[in-house]
């Protein structure tokens, strides 16, 4: 069952060829998981194997290269090395929002999934999307405690990882069923039919502040395809995590932290360009900093050049300035105000929020 909807095909939702977020240029970033690189591919390949080079990747550091300001987008952080490095950053002191998060799914599991059954037809099913669905952590608090019959739905590109991550929950939870899709969910994606009798709410699952990356335009139309995903009798519900605004000090150090991870993480970025298309960047020649935008709410991250400097990709050759930087990722906070003012414009109405004991993170239900 599982497989065929792996395979299917990935219709997209707007017929009129209007432009989807991914298709979008400003797009800079959609989930670390979602993200995994393409395992079907070598990690490593010669120059002189340019076809199988990964196309997408290329386009879009040539592009981002050559423009100015430049910039890279961070959904390329996350191949094995990034992955590993995000895990080393989420267990950092500095590093707040994962353990603020989880810690606000342990204490207030109870009345989410109160709010959330309020609005489900009692006896009939409900549908849990998870969108990155990834290793399915803090989901697992959501299936141990929503009422049965329950259809959970993780959403993941990266396929191998997504089916063995849902032979792990087959086993721990019996009572489920679970439809894994293997998709890109920056794309306008169509879910299995739902059993219309007996399925009356749905539920659309997006935590870990990944709707940070997304500059608010770019934020607004997720928010609209993740509510057009939903069938329009079925109750439809989201469920986000968003990053709450705070003292700088308390930001810049989540993003540059005292043992260099970030740091870490951000260059990796360059080791990945160099193995997997070929470029020379001397990952030594470019320094790591986290910027506040005060007036954009958000943290970015840059890599600024310590020289004036040619770096080549592949055939190309790209001039850097000293002191010029490839802005590479945006991480916005916002107030519960703002983020509930976006989700507005998107068609979203809050119907509870939970914070932890600092306010540092905050996880909203809305409702369409
Ligand atoms: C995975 C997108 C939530 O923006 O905080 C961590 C990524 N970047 N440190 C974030 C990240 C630098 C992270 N998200």
């Amino acid at each position: 069952m599982p497989s065929t909807l792996l395979q299917g095909p990935i219709r997209p939702l707007n017929a009129h060829g209007a432009m989807t977020l991914s298709e979008t240029t400003t797009v800079d970033c959609i989930t670390r998981s979602a993200a995994r690189p393409d395992t079907s591919q070598p990690c490593s390949r010669s120059a002189h194997e340019s076809a199988r080079y990964d196309q997408h990747f290329l386009q879009a550091v040539r592009q981002g290269l050559a423009g100015s300001p430049k910039r890279l987008p961070c959904k390329y952080f996350y191949d094995q090395r990034g992955s590993e490095l995000f895990e080393q950053i989420c267990e950092l002191p500095e590093y707040y929002p994962m353990r603020c998060e989880t810690q606000i799914m342990q204490d207030h599991i109870g009345s989410m999934v109160d709010a959330i059954e309020r609005r489900r037809r009692p006896g009939s099913s409900l549908r849990l999307v998870e969108l990155g669905s990834g290793s399915s952590v803090k989901t697992r608090w959501l299936l141990e405690s929503l009422a049965c019959p329950l259809t959970y739905i993780p959403i993941d590109i990266s396929a191998d990882h997504l089916m063995s991550v849902a032979s792990g929950l087959r086993d721990d939870f019996p009572g489920c069923r679970i439809e894994p899709m293997a998709a890109d969910f920056t794309t306008p994606l169509v879910l299995p039919e739902a059993d219309d009798e007996t399925t009356s709410a749905t539920v659309a699952y997006f935590p870990g502040s990944t709707i940070g990356n997304f500059q608010p335009e770019q934020a607004k139309t997720l928010l609209r395809q993740i509510g057009e995903l939903i069938p329009r009798h079925n109750n439809g519900m989201l469920l986000v995590g968003f990053d709450l605004d705070k003292d700088r000090d308390v930001l810049r150090a989540a993003y540059d932290d005292s043992r260099g991870i970030t740091a870490r993480f951000n260059l990796n970025l360059l080791r990945r360009i160099n193995l997997e298309l070929g470029g020379d960047f001397a990952l030594s020649q470019f320094e790591h900093q986290a910027r506040y935008n005060e007036s954009l709410h958000r943290i970015e991250m840059h890599l600024v050049s310590q020289v004036a400097q040619q770096v080549h990709v592949g055939e190309e050759t790209f001039s850097f300035a000293a002191g010029e930087s490839v802005h590479t990722e945006n991480s916005h906070k916002y107030s519960r105000q703002r983020f509930e003012a976006l989700a507005a414009t998107a068609g979203w109405s809050p119907r509870g929020t939970w914070t932890d004991r600092q306010g540092y993170f905050a996880v909203t239900l809305f409702e369409l």
